[in-house]
């Protein structure tokens, strides 16, 4: 029985230098387990009390609760201790540099809108915005998409009400401005547009740049010149354009405006499927229709408009193959640009 004791005092002696010794959080982490952990000494001698001799149980048990209690009691200083007298490594450095905050920018989708805006406005043009929910009347009616037309199902209208739909197009503020301003008109419209549309490189929201000039005398060379000088500042100063003949209900004659290709510069490849262009907006001489909602003297003015995907600029500019990188919200890929 008294070497049970004995062996009690002994390892509680040695359980205090080992925990009062130790230099850092590991060294008395393993003290502790050495002592006081499920499987430690103190441990398997308090187990062992159960073998002794029934008279001799209590002064056994009691010298393993002093041990017991001022093994913890060291153990506790010891952490106190510890936590206390930081190593040198963790120490507060005043002098250090401070760390800078993460620090964010434009997305690709906002930095290629500024871009193209500030590309026509150094060509003249004013920056104005209009509504995305919109009215029936400005995004098709006054714009000579006749009731019942096919020409609607040109454009996958999402509807929020009877009359009231979230645009298709930019288009609509072509009549919210002339309807306020009298010409001359040279304006460029970004914002976002939204249409039942879902795949590589078509989304059901993406944005379009809207440009409209009314003055007098314009022409179709007028546009082409202001397009060329456009691809000249926005891809590189050689980028060929080409207009095909195409079909809007608010332009005449229309046309879809091509880029020579970015990748191949119009030899062919796979990106432009072997035609050497890839395609960039549509556009035309206003309708002298429109003119008629807007008062309007098609006899004094003439204009041109053009519609212009910024994801597709976008996309053609950075050799994106898929639209949905623009919208994934993926920190790798936004930090690229
Ligand atoms: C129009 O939206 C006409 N309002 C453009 C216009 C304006 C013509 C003024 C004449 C005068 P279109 O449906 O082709 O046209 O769209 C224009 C551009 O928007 C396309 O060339 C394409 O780049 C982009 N676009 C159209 N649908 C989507 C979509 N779902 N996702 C991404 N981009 C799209």
């Amino acid at each position: 029985m008294n070497d049970i004791v004995k062996n009690l005092e002994n390892v509680s002696q040695e359980a205090l230098r080992a925990l009062e010794g130790a230099a850092d959080a590991a060294a008395l982490e393993k003290a502790r387990v050495e002592f006081l952990g499920a499987k430690g000494r103190l441990t398997e001698l308090t187990r062992s009390l159960g073998t002794l001799p029934k008279e001799g149980r209590p002064a056994a048990g009691q010298a393993a609760n002093k041990a017991k209690e001022e093994i913890t009691q060291a153990y506790k200083r010891a952490l106190a201790a510890l936590s206390q007298a930081k190593a040198p490594s963790q120490a507060l450095d005043v002098t250090l540099p401070g760390r800078k905050p993460a620090q964010g920018h434009r997305h690709l989708i906002s930095k290629t809108s500024h871009e193209i805006c500030q590309i026509f406005a150094k060509l003249g043009f004013s920056v104005v915005e209009g509504p995305e929910v919109e009215t029936d009347y400005y995004n098709f009616e006054a714009l000579n998409f006749p009731h019942d037309h096919p020409s609607r199902d040109m454009q996958e209208t999402l509807f929020v009400g009877d009359k009231l739909l979230l645009r298709t197009h930019t288009s609509p503020v072509q009549i919210r401005t002339m309807e306020k301003t009298k010409p001359p008109v040279w304006i460029v419209v970004p914002g976002k547009t939204y249409r039942r549309d879902d795949d590589i490189t078509h989304s059901p929201m993406f944005n379009q740049i809207e440009g409209l000039v009314v003055d007098k005398g314009i022409t179709m060379a007028d546009l082409k010149g202001v397009l060329t000088a456009f691809a000249a500042a926005f891809f590189s100063p050689e980028t060929k354009i080409r207009l095909r003949p195409s079909f809007f209900p608010f332009t005449e004659p229309s046309a879809e405006v091509d880029i020579a290709c970015v990748l191949c510069g119009g030899q062919g490849c796979r990106l432009c499927k072997g035609s050497g262009w890839l395609e960039l907006l549509g556009s035309g001489m206003v309708d002298p229709a429109l003119y008629g909602f807007v008062g309007y003297d098609p006899e004094q003015v003439s204009g041109f408009a053009f519609g212009m995907g910024v994801d597709r600029a976008a996309m053609l500019k950075y050799g994106l193959s898929n639209i949905r990188h623009l919208y994934e919200g993926d920190l790798r890929f936004s930090r690229q640009f």
